[in-house]
């Protein structure tokens, strides 16, 4: 075994793996970013080493910069967590290179599954269910109409090939939507992975995200530890994860499992890794693998009481898995909903910013992997997933009032966070009824309904009327004697307001003007399609004096790194279009008039 580690990430996963570490007896080294100089990463770690200024590209990713860092500690191995350098074929070769350990799979595994379509034709070859479709990269939007024609047929999943997680990902219900489908996917690939070339799937409607974890060691043994379900995803983020899935039995998983074990003995996998792949009417279809531990690998941990990380370690030191198939045991239901700083009302926006008072859940069944801690600050230069929180009960339902139960105990203050939009969504019918997506192109339309709640009479705005940002405010009250915790939300109080007290510091800064939420939905009836986000025009998809269908595609706003699709939020007829190719918009800023046609 391994006497030191280095682990080449941040927050969460960082401390997870040296939960693990120091499990085995290892000394742990930690990396960090100046921005990250107060982390609790940081401060867990046995040592740690400043890697640079706070762009991933100057720290957390700078390969040099982490060889360096392990030759100085004397670490013989790196984990790579997740994220960051975890799926770099170049960065594993370079530690095996250095003569360090890297705690994951052969580089060649790495790259055998980053490639999506040479991936498609390993798994094909290996007897592997694919989705039907291309497994050779499609050329022209002349070559994909007629492979789709003779073969696959409408609607058809583009995809760019050095994709994955969704990025390049486009749906073409029918031939005239083909192009943009194919110029999207392709766009999104060439930005995010420098490879415009896409290939195609048969467009599955109503499928269910299932994905089954492997274990594999460098002693021939591959095992499964069972499926998680993952559907409940926005934008393919997800955002909340289960096991096992309520669509699989102890028939299904064992045929998936097989499927899963056959996939990474293809690849002759070694160590942690997933398995990803669709549920549709019973059968199982390979999407893609990922090569590293996952954010959601901790519900598996919870039902089958195996250690992740630390059979990922002992596999990468040499030493056989410690438990074989026959020993995995599902037992129970365990749930983990991933909190983000982030305004699900403003369209998920990122809300970095510091944590105030800050307080994790605790009691039976309840577990919670974070990296912060009381003042600790969430930079916008990273993923704004602040921690997860996980729950174990006996069942499905049971599970689901322990999460209730603990998302309420969970205090975070100062910072928006995804928690009551958890706390919302696990009591719908439709998290009840496990229901899947119906409609995948956007957003299910549930899920949007409570992402973007129909706008109080009291706060929405009027057309292009300035309106202060409601802001909330804790205060302890006592009525006769008894306590009670009010929240104020409203207005900002005015500057130099009563009692001389000085407003909080967001009061402070001036209100966006803004018209009216375009994906708002409901209430209103303006005519003004606003921008949900801030971003620059991507590319602008009407012409001024055009009649549009609600839905119909307005613009693309590239925010965050993401291409956003901005549709008609009626229809009419495109009076105004105040926006270029190119143009900066802020959340607010009108995009389109749409006005009725007469
Ligand atoms: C698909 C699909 C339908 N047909 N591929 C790709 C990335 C991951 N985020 C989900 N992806 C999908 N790929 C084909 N050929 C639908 C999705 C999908 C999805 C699937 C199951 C549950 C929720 C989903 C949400 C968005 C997209």
């Amino acid at each position: 075994m391994f006497s030191k580690v280095l682990i080449a990430n941040r927050g969460e996963i960082a401390v997870r793996i040296m939960r693990a570490c120091e499990e085995l007896g290892i000394a742990t080294v930690a990396v960090y970013s100046e921005l990250d100089r107060d982390a609790v990463h940081v401060k867990r770690a046995d040592e740690a080493y400043l890697l640079g200024p706070g762009p991933a590209s100057e720290s957390y990713l700078a390969i040099d910069k982490l060889i360096d860092a392990v030759q100085r500690s004397g670490a013989e191995a790196v984990h790579p967590g997740y994220g960051f350098l975890a799926e770099n074929a170049a960065f594993a070769a370079a530690l095996a290179d250095a003569g360090i350990t890297f705690i994951g799979p052969p580089a060649s595994a790495i790259e055998a599954m980053g490639s999506k379509t040479r991936a498609r034709e390993l798994m094909a070859k290996a007897g592997v269910p694919i989705v039907p479709g291309t497994t050779e990269p499609v050329e022209t939007i002349e070559d994909a109409t007629r492979v789709i024609a003779d073969t696959i047929g409408y609607p058809v999943a583009v995809k760019a090939a050095g994709g994955g997680g969704g990025k390049g990902f486009r749906v073409a219900l029918e031939e005239s939507k083909l192009e943009e489908a194919f110029e999207g996917a392709a766009r999104e690939g060439e930005k995010f992975f420098s490879d415009s070339t896409v290939y195609l799937e048969r467009y599955l409607p109503d499928p269910r995200h299932v994905e089954v974890q492997v274990l594999a060691d460098t002693h021939g043994n591959v095992i499964h530890l069972g499926e998680r379900d993952c559907s409940l995803q926005r934008r393919h983020q997800k955002l909340i994860e289960e096991a096992p899935a309520p669509a699989v039995d102890e028939a299904l998983r064992a045929k998936i499992g097989k499927i899963a074990t056959e996939a990474a003995a293809a690849v002759a996998y070694t160590g942690a890794g997933t398995i990803e792949g669709l549920l549709q009417d019973g059968e199982y279809f390979f999407l893609e693998m990922n090569t590293r531990v996952q954010v959601e690998h901790c519900v598996t941990e919870m039902v089958t009481g195996i250690d992740i990380v630390k059979e990922g370690i002992r596999v990468a030191a040499g030493e056989p898995l410690a438990i074989s198939q026959d020993d995995v045991v599902i037992r129970g239901h365990a749930i983990e909903c991933r909190i983000n700083a982030e305004d699900a009302s403003k369209n998920f926006a990122p809300a970095p910013g510091a944590i105030g008072d800050y307080r994790e859940p605790a009691g039976p069944g309840v577990r919670v992997d974070s990296g912060v801690e009381a003042g600790s600050e969430i930079s916008p230069m990273y993923d704004p997933m602040v921690a997860k929180l996980i729950v174990w009960d006996v069942d499905r339902e049971q599970a689901t009032a322990r999460m209730l139960r603990a998302l309420g105990e969970y205090r975070i203050e100062k910072l928006k966070t995804l928690i009551p939009f958890h706390t919302a969504i696990l009591q719908t019918r439709q998290w009840h009824d496990a229901e899947t997506c119906r409609d995948l192109i956007e957003d299910r339309a549930w899920l949007k309904e409570l992402a973007f709640p129909k706008p109080d009479k009291a706060t929405a705005d009027g057309d292009g009327e300035a309106a202060a940002e409601p802001v909330e405010q804790s205060y302890t009250v006592e009525v006769s004697g008894k306590r009670f915790d009010v929240k104020v939300i409203g207005p900002p109080p005015a500057a130099g307001a009563v009692n001389g007290a000085a407003p909080p510091a967001p009061a402070a800064r001036p209100a966006p003007r803004r018209g009216e939420r375009g994906r708002a939905g409901g209430g209103g009836g303006g005519d003004t399609l606003a921008s949900p986000l801030q971003g620059t025009v991507l590319k602008v998809a009407v012409e001024q004096g055009a009649t549009v269908e609600e839905g119909a595609l307005v613009a693309v706003i590239e925010a965050m790194k993401m291409e956003n699709e901005i549709t008609a939020h009626k229809a009419g007829v495109v009076s105004e279009l105040p926006i270029a190719v190119g143009a900066a918009v802020a959340s607010g800023d009108t995009l389109a008039v749409i006005s009725s046609a007469q």
